[in-house]
């Protein structure tokens, strides 16, 4: 419980930061995340067809998700 308490203003915090810097891109983060987990799982990622014929090259850390900042990469260019 405590333990998803820290994820969850963590999760608030990132996506505050990133609202400053481009709303658009941590809006668009959310919109994928369906299960608010703070990151794109492979099945998540499929409405997007073009991250997803890309998701192995943009999951840098190979743990099978994108973090916010593995999204970034994407969403910026
Ligand atoms: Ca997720
Ligand atoms: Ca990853």
């Amino acid at each position: 419980m405590t333990r998803l308490t820290i994820t969850s203003l963590v999760s608030c915090f990132l996506f505050s930061t990133m609202s400053l810097a481009s709303g658009s891109i941590g809006e668009k983060f959310k919109q994928l995340d369906r299960n608010d987990d703070g990151y794109l799982s492979r099945s998540e990622s499929a409405r997007d067809p073009a991250l997803w014929s890309r998701f192995q090259s943009y999951d840098k850390d190979k743990d099978n998700k994108l973090s916010l900042a593995e999204f970034e990469v994407y969403a910026s260019k």
